[in-house]
């Protein structure tokens, strides 16, 4: 049986592998945690442990990333430490994947994703497309720094798809309404979600798209109208 002690001491080493960018036991970094198992090792632990991946998500990965994120705004961090932290994070999500694809045998429609151009912040846009993956739809993930012509590439590929937009840059978010634009003015119906930290109901209905969610859980909320 497993205690509660054990699972929070777990989850917490595991935040801190994700906030401090320790990846895997091999890695020299941090120099100070040399040798110890890092983000890869200690979430296949909690996964042992039978912790549940939505646990694991939303209670020990995600609020590291946003504790680097503060570091990083109060110049205790630098990119190369946000870079570190978003591969522990990806070397965690890793294990979560299975848990979060379903192997449904029957689509419920295509959601084609794709973080927006100029901007290289992947891994929101990642667990939004495991947990819609995980909800029985195909997802096309086109990556990140996706411009209007792929975009559109896209609804052609696709014509029943569902477009989910993420930006992570104020900057960006300025794309993101030009895209809105674009496929809105050639495909009027064409149904667009849009998320990332920096957007707001508000500005959803600015741009134009159909729908905001701040997380993965609601766009699939939101998505099951439009399933087959
Ligand atoms: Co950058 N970065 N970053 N960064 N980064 C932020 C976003 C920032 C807030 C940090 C800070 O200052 N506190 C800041 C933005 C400030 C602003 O715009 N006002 C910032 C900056 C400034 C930058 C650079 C400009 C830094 C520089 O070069 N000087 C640069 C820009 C590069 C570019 O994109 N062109 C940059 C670069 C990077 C790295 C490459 C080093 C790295 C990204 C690596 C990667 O993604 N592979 C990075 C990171 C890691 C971050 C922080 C620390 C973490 C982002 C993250 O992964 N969060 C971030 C600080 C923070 O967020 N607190 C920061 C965890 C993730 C699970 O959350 O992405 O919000 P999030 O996704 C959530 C929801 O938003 C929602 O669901 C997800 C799961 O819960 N969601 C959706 C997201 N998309 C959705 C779509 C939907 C629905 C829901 O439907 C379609």
């Amino acid at each position: 049986m497993h205690n509660r002690d054990n699972m929070k001491e777990t989850l917490q080493k595991l935040s801190r592998c994700i906030e401090r960018g320790k990846i895997n036991k091999a890695s020299p970094y941090p120099p100070a945690m040399k040798g110890q198992d890092g983000a890869d090792e200690l979430c296949k632990q909690a996964i042992d442990e039978k912790i549940k991946p939505d646990v694991i998500l939303n209670e020990s990965l995600i609020p590291a990333m946003s504790r680097i994120g503060g570091k990083f705004a109060q110049g205790k961090a630098f990119v190369p430490d946000m870079i570190l932290s978003a591969k522990a994070m990806t070397a965690a999500m890793k294990h979560l994947r299975p848990f979060f694809a379903t192997g449904a045998i029957k689509s419920r429609g295509t959601f084609v994703i794709g973080t927006v151009s100029g901007d290289l912040h992947d891994i929101g846009k990642n667990i939004v497309s495991m947990v819609v993956e995980g909800a029985g739809w195909e997802v096309r993930d086109l990556g990140v720094d996706v411009g209007t012509d792929k975009f559109l590439q896209a609804v052609e590929k696709y014509p029943n798809c569902v477009i989910g937009l993420s930006a992570l840059l104020t900057t960006t978010m300025n794309n993101m309404e030009s895209i809105v634009k674009a496929i809105k003015g050639k495909y009027p119906n064409k149904i667009i979600v849009v998320g990332g930290a920096p957007l707001s109901e508000e500005f959803c209905k600015k741009i134009g798209a159909n729908f905001y969610s701040p997380d993965p859980q609601g766009a699939v909320e939101f998505l099951k109208q439009f399933a087959a």
